[in-house]
């Protein structure tokens, strides 16, 4: 069963890879970006608590999201698998998230570290043009990811394999390295 959780940068390309390992791997595809997205689209109370955050760049608060991944991973009983994809973003999600592998019995997860230089990413999101993706906001998201999720990778050192992957270049291209080096 495939467990992975690909991680990186905003606008690296996560969520696009993760919709096509989804596809060709056949694995559920947790995204918690489009959780939340779809809780704004359906005015729900977390949607309302969730635009104002998202918009600003911000993270929306851990216990929040843990609740939400917990209940999406608990749904995980059969199958090919699933790719976790925008989660964790703090240590205490990755902390929150070790607990819910273990208590799940998920012992085999991978972590696909995607990468790309930060002019790279503002002109991606530029052209995006999502309601998050003005510069001002991109430049947050980036400073948010330095200082709050990027230490998520130093605690998964040494702790679960990592693959490391260059986000730069065709989607299919990468789709496929991605492919080769997570094994089908
Ligand atoms: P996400 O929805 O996770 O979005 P993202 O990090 O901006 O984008 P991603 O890396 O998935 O890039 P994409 O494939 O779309 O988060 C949005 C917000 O939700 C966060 O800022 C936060 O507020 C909140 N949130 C989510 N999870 C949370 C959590 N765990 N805790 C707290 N808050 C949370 O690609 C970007 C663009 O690049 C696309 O337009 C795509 O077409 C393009 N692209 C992709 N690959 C490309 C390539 N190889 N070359 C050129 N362009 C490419």
């Amino acid at each position: 069963m495939h467990q992975i959780i690909i991680f990186g940068p905003p606008g690296v390309g996560k969520g696009t890879q993760a919709a096509l390992i989804a596809e060709k791997l056949n694995l559920k595809h947790f995204s918690t970006g489009d959780i939340l997205r779809k809780a704004v689209q359906d005015q729900t109370e977390l949607g309302t608590k969730a635009k104002e955050i998202m918009d600003k760049g911000e993270l929306v608060p851990d216990d929040i999201m843990i609740g939400i991944v917990r209940d999406a991973l608990a749904g995980v009983r059969e199958g090919n698998g699933f790719i976790l994809d925008g989660f964790p973003r703090t240590l205490k999600q990755a902390q929150s998230l070790d607990e819910i592998f273990d208590e799940l019995n998920f012992k085999d997860v991978k972590i696909l570290y995607l990468t790309a230089d930060d002019n790279e990413i503002v002109s991606r999101l530029l052209k995006r043009g999502r309601s998050d993706d003005t510069e001002e906001t991109i430049l947050y998201r980036l400073k948010v990811y330095n200082d709050a999720t990027s230490p998520v990778i130093e605690h998964y050192k040494d702790k679960r394999p990592i693959v490391n992957m260059n986000g730069v270049g065709e989607v299919d291209e990468i789709n496929s390295k991605v492919i080769e080096a997570i094994g089908s």
